[in-house]
């Protein structure tokens, strides 16, 4: 069976060809238009950005490379003892648009594993930070360390073609996946486990069971949890903070290191990945406050408007772009069901997901009352002893590297140049809609 980079060769030749054909033909017709509200409204739903690897459907969710998330059950490759999706296949799919096969799965497992050992240096460097320093931060930090290496940057001083960018993209990319879970491991243990903890890769585990197994996680429903996680978290379109902020970075032509570096610090803001962190933090502080792990659906509906009172916002629902719940809190939900369906956090998110959102629809003005995939993560990392919520975000972007690496390898192989949109002044402005 031909491996990635082969079938990524292939694909690239074809769709540069498909893509330059009708960018040039249709290059003058017009899809969309801004306005005035859009350009002090965070410019939602201007069609703007490129985004070959997934797409977000706002009633529907999200489809990767045209898969939905239950598809990614029905046809993606498991392990011979698993039920959830390998993100390795997710990941192959995502580079390709192509379904791998059980062989193509593995040899990107055992890529990454071949691969996933750290420099020394970094190692020093996660070891000499802080334990007080937002695990979100040291990620960000080892991350943009390991661009020393950068294939893509060695290549690009020695005058690398245009047309080739892709290629050292797509290394340093797979150097980088493989090396996540043992940087945000050893974060993990640095921070909670007092630095103690095996940082050794066992090859005959995939990734995600590396990365538990590196965090002292031996329970094997816990991986199948991290394979899920690590799954449905890649990829939301370009248009999400992580995502546009990588795809931005990478336009200067820095390397996929900094790139994805960049897009990790977008992540780490509360109103985007670091909702999984405020989703149990705000339970935490309703359950200690109403005196109950499970209370009663009154008492949650109180804490919930007392929550908005106090001008705050109920994390981990509401989206930019969704308008119907998140499949990826559907798809936790299935999970929940069937391995923890009577733990008390379980149960807690059911009544949180009866109640907020007729509350939300109320205020009028929230345009998706429903949940979204913040809102369930938490509370499944939560039963299997993973209490450490700063954490949290982290695991969210190791996954989204698979989908922001797949999409900036793309922008590169169709030479897609620096983003440069037009800014206005107040001023400019009111003088150009004199004009309209
Ligand atoms: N609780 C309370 N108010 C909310 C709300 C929520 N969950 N979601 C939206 N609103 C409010 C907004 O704050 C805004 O109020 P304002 O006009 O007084 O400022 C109003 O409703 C309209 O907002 P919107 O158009 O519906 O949402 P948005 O596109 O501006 O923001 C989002 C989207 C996700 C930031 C927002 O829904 C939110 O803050 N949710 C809670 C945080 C969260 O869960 N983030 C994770 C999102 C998924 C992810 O990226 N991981």
């Amino acid at each position: 069976k031909a491996d990635l980079r082969t079938v990524v060769a292939e694909q690239v030749k074809s769709e540069r060809a498909r893509v330059k054909k009708f960018a040039v033909e249709k290059a003058n017709t017009k899809i969309g238009e801004v306005t005035v509200s859009q350009i002090y409204g965070g410019m939602r739903g201007i069609p703007a950005l490129l985004c070959e690897t997934s797409s977000l459907d706002p009633e529907e969710g999200i489809r990767f490379r045209g898969l939905t998330i239950q598809d990614l059950y029905d046809k993606l490759p498991k392990l011979e003892c698993g039920e959830e999706p390998l993100p390795e296949a997710v990941f192959w799919l995502l580079m390709t648009g192509k379904i791998p096969s059980k062989e193509q799965a593995k040899m990107i497992t055992d890529e990454w594993n071949d691969k996933a050992e750290l420099p020394d240096y970094v190692k020093k460097l996660i070891d000499d930070m802080p334990t007080d320093l937002h695990p979100m931060s040291q990620l960000s930090i080892a991350v943009t360390s390991l661009n020393k290496d950068s294939q893509f940057m060695k290549a690009y001083k020695k005058g690398l073609k245009k047309l080739d960018f892709w290629k050292y993209s797509l290394e340093d990319t797979m150097t980088l996946i493989a090396k996540l879970p043992n940087i945000a491991a050893r974060i993990y243990r640095n921070m909670y486990r007092g630095g103690k903890g095996c940082d050794e890769i066992d090859k005959k585990l995939d990734w995600s069971g590396n990365f538990a197994r590196m965090m002292d996680y031996e329970d094997p429903i816990f991986h199948e949890l991290l394979r899920l996680y690590l799954s449905i978290h890649c990829d939301h379109d370009s248009g999400n903070v992580s995502s546009h902020t990588t795809h931005l970075v990478a336009s200067a032509l820095s390397d996929p290191f900094i790139s994805y570096a960049a897009g990790l610090n977008g992540l780490a803001g509360p109103l985007h990945g670091l909702a999984n962190q405020e989703v149990l933090v705000w339970i935490e502080k309703m359950r200690k406050e109403l005196g109950s792990e499970n209370p009663p659906e009154d008492q949650v509906r109180d804490y919930v408007q007392k929550t908005l009172k106090a001008g705050q916002v109920i994390p981990g629902f509401g989206h930019a772009e969704l308008r119907k719940i998140d499949p990826r809190y559907t798809a936790q939900q299935d999970f929940a069901k069937v391995y923890l369906p009577n733990y008390e956090g379980f149960l807690l998110v059911n009544t949180i997901f009866k109640v907020v959102p007729p509350i939300l629809e109320s205020l009028g003005k929230v345009k998706n009352p429903w949940p979204n995939v913040d809102a369930h993560s938490g509370t499944l990392l939560m039963y299997f002893g993973m209490k450490e919520m700063q954490f949290y975000t982290v695991l969210f972007g190791v996954s989204r590297a698979l989908g922001v690496l797949s999409s900036i390898t793309w922008h590169r192989a169709f030479v897609i140049p620096i983003e440069r949109p037009k800014s206005y002044t107040t001023e400019d402005l009111i003088e150009l809609v004199k004009k309209q």
